[in-house]
C-alpha cells in the first residue's frame, strides 16, 4: 500500500509514528509480498538560514522522529542535546541568538549546508541524511519528500510595537513569541518553486493520501501552494483524507490558534475542514476525521468522530488506523 502524508512538524511528525505503525502490523499479519510504503510531502517553508547554516525544521524534525533521535519533551531538535555552541555565538554577541542551535543538530546542518553549496537539490540533500536515520519499519518503506527543491520561506507581515514589520515566520513564532498580530503570511518564492522530484508523482501512484494534523496555515499551506500540488490532490485516485489539528475547540500545541484567524478561519474543527474544502467541489477533503467531543458538518466530506489525542503509541495508531480505513471508503 502506498500512502501519502502531508506534514509539517511536531504533530505531524508524531501522527507519522502511528501511520508507520499500523502499515508495520498490517505487513506482519500480511504476507511477505505485502510491501507498504510511505511518502511524506514535508513542508520547508520554516526553513531559514543561522549563522550562515541552513536549517530545515520541518524536515528534521521528522526525520528525528521517525529516527528516533528527536527530543520528545520539545518535539523538535536532538535528544541528549548540549547548547556550548549556541552559547559561545551569544558570547561573541552574534545574531540571532534566539534560535536553539544545539550541538548535535548543527552536525545535521553542516552536512546540509555543504551539499547545498556543492550543488545538490534539497531532496537528494535530504535523502543522504535520512539514509542514517533509517526511517522505515519492517515491511515498510519511508522516503522524506520536501515540497519544492527551490527555497521558500513564511515570512509574516505583523506589527511590531506599532510598526508594521516582515519578519521570517520562525522569529515570529520564537522570537516574538507568536505575539505581533498578524496580517499575512506569506509564502516567498512559493509562485516560482515547482513540486519536488517525487511529489507530483506520490499522489497520482497513491492509495492513501492524508492531511496530518499539522498547522492548516504555515505547514500544510505552503505545501498547497506550491504551483500543481493542489491539483494533483484533486486529481489523485485516492481518496484524501485530513486529521483535525483542532481538538476539543483548541489547538493542541503550536499556534494555529494564532494564525487560523488571519485567514478568517474559525478556529474549529469543521472550520478548518471548509478551509480545506470537499473535493467534490473545490477543495480537496474526501474525509476528515476530527476529535470525539468535536463536530463537523461539510457537504461532501465524510466526517467521522475519533479519539485524536496522541497520548501514546497505541493512541496515534488508532488515529492512523481511523484515518487509512476512512481512505478506504
Ligand atoms: N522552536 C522553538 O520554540 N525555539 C527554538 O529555539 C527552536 C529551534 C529549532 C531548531 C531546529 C529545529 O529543527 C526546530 C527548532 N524549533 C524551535 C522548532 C521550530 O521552530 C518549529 O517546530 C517549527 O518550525 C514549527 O512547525
Amino acid at each position: 500500500m502506498r500512502v501519502v502524508v502531508l506534514a509539517g512538524g511536531v504533530g505531524g511528525a508524531r501522527f507519522l509514528l502511528g501511520v508507520r505503525d499500523v502499515l508495520r502490523d498490517d505487513a506482519a499479519q500480511g504476507d511477505s509480498t505485502s510491501r507498504h510504503q510511505i511518502q511524506v510531502i514535508v513542508n520547508t517553508g520554516d526553513d531559514l538560514t543561522v549563522h550562515g547554516l541552513r536549517v530545515c525544521p520541518d524536515l528534521d524534525t521528522v526525520m528525528y522522529t521517525l529516527g528516533d533521535g528527536i527530543d520528545t519533551e520539545r518535539g523538535w531538535g536532538r535528544r541528549e542535546e548540549s547548547w556550548q555552541a549556541k552559547e559561545e555565538l551569544a558570547a561573541y554577541g552574534a545574531q540571532p541568538s534566539w534560535f536553539g542551535l544545539g550541538d548535535r543538530d548543527i552536525a545535521t546542518h553542516l552536512i546540509r549546508t555543504r551539499m547545498l553549496d556543492a550543488g545538490f537539490p534539497l531532496s537528494e540533500v535530504t535523502a543522504a541524511l535520512c539514509e542514517r536515520w533509517q526511517l522505515g519499519a519492517s515491511g515498510t518503506r519511508v522516503q522524506l519528500l520536501p515540497m519544492s527543491d527551490q527555497r521558500v520561506e513564511t515570512h509574516v507581515v505583523c506589527q511590531i510595537e506599532g510598526v508594521r514589520r516582515v519578519v521570517h515566520f520562525q522569529a515570529w513564532w520564537i522570537a516574538h513569541h507568536a505575539q505581533p498580530p498578524v496580517e499575512e503570511f506569506v509564502f516567498v518564492g512559493v509562485d516560482d518553486a515547482s513540486p519536488g522530484p517525487g511529489v507530483l508523482e506520490s499522489l497520482s501512484a497513491a492509495d492513501a493520501v492524508l492531511l496530518a494534523p499539522s498547522n492548516p496555515v504555515v505547514s500544510i499551506g505552503p505545501i498547497l501552494a506550491v504551483p500543481g500540488v493542489r491539483a494533483a490532490l484533486r486529481e489523485s485516485p485516492a481518496r484524501v483524507v485530513g486529521v483535525s489539528p483542532i481538538v476539543d475547540g483548541a489547538v493542541v500545541r503550536g499556534m494555529a490558534d494564532k494564525c487560523l484567524p488571519t485567514l478568517g478561519v474559525p478556529v474549529s474543527a469543521e472550520g478548518v475542514a471548509r478551509h480545506y474544502g470537499p473535493r467534490k467541489s473545490v477543495g480537496i477533503l474526501d474525509g476528515w476525521l476530527v476529535h470525539e467531543t468535536d463536530t463537523a458538518d461539510v457537504p461532501g466530506v465524510e466526517v467521522r468522530m475519533v479519539p485524536l489525542l496522541m497520548r501514546s503509541p497505541e493512541a496515534t495508531a488508532a488515529m492512523a488506523r481511523a484515518a487509512l480505513d476512512l481512505c478506504r471508503g
